[in-house]
């Protein structure tokens, strides 16, 4: 018994991670095709696009599929509009605290999973209603927190009743055995699925993952305090040389607009934001969902019959 996957209603308790621009509804419904549970990113999306992709999600699959939606979106009170009149049955909520949408949302039964970097967050999110928590370590791309997954996972899994699910430098059986073994029932992975078959990302990005190295992606904008992680590239370099130069933090956030979907839809290596977490270094190879998700439930397996202590 796995109470993640009694939650949601899927095979595997693998959440794919809420990537603007790139977690559509082919990956995500990809993804819950394959067993695991696909998300659809509300980034800053305006709340039609949302409502067009939940739709044709629906479309592509007849298993569980949620909504990652990010809370600084300019459209946030449309998109949590577009959630309450489709009834999406799971939300995971990103860069904020959405604790005031959660009592409407279990009215209409949708399950409330935030992302948090913190213990005393992940505490106030149960207390709130939550009815699971990702605990995400820096490691992961994007937004990230100060805490590594090797210590949050356990301080929150400490902390509340609710199941943890861990993220953050997950990208194979190793990292979620590992997970497990630390308190989590379940694991989001957001890197390796950009490098899937069914992603609508840009083969360039793709391709930039996988020739990533161990200490390509690097934490961007720590001095505006929203620090982001991407892949070394030109714009990232602009960035790390204005804040060096004490540049005001407004500039430095203001050249990230519009940056990842130049790099997401475009291809633009240079100029674009590569959002990607430290896992990017173990991504190999594009290929289909379903065997991303095999591959890391196998080898999960394995690691864990295999442990010798
Ligand atoms: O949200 C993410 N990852 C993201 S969001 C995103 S779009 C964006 N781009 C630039 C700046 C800001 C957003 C790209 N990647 N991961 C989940 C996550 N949530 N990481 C950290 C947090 C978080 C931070 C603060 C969650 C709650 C929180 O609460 C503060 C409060 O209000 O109490």
């Amino acid at each position: 018994m796995n109470r993640i996957c009694d939650l949601l209603g899927i095979e595997y308790p693998i959440i794919q991670g809420g990537m603007a621009w790139v977690a559509t509804a082919e990956l995500a419904a990809a993804v819950s095709n394959a067993g695991g549970l696909g998300l659809i990113a509300g980034g800053n999306a305006p709340a039609d696009i949302v409502r067009d992709q939940i739709r044709k999600a629906r479309n592509l699959t007849d298993k569980p599929f949620g909504v990652n939606v990010m809370l600084l979106s300019p459209y946030i009170e449309e998109v949590m509009q577009v959630i309450y009149e489709e009834k999406v049955p799971v939300i995971t909520t990103g860069a904020g605290n959405p604790a005031k949408y959660m009592e409407k949302l279990k009215s209409i039964g949708t399950k409330i999973i935030p992302v948090v970097p913190s213990v005393a967050l992940a505490k106030r999110m149960e207390k709130y209603g939550a009815d699971a928590i990702i605990a995400e370590g820096t490691e992961s791309g994007g937004h990230i927190g100060e805490l590594t997954t090797m210590v949050l996972i356990p301080q929150v899994a400490d902390e509340v009743r609710i199941p943890v699910i861990g993220a953050g430098g997950i990208a194979d059986g190793r990292g979620m055995a590992a997970a497990f073994a630390l308190g989590a029932e379940g694991v989001q992975i957001g890197t390796r699925f950009i490098c899937s078959e069914e992603c609508i990302a840009h083969e360039n990005y793709k391709k930039a993952v996988i020739g990533a190295k161990d200490r390509d992606a690097i934490a961007t904008g720590r001095s505006t305090g929203h620090p982001v992680r991407v892949l070394k590239n030109k714009l990232a370099k602009e960035l790390m040389s204005l804040e060096k130069e004490g540049a005001d933090p407004s500039d430095i956030e203001a050249k990230g607009v519009g940056a990842l979907r130049l790099a997401v839809i475009e291809g633009n290596m240079e100029d674009g934001s590569i959002m990607a977490g430290q896992s990017a270094a173990m991504v190999k190879d594009i290929q289909p969902c379903k065997e991303i998700i095999e591959e890391i439930m196998n080898g999960a397996k394995k690691v864990i019959s295999n442990l010798n202590i």
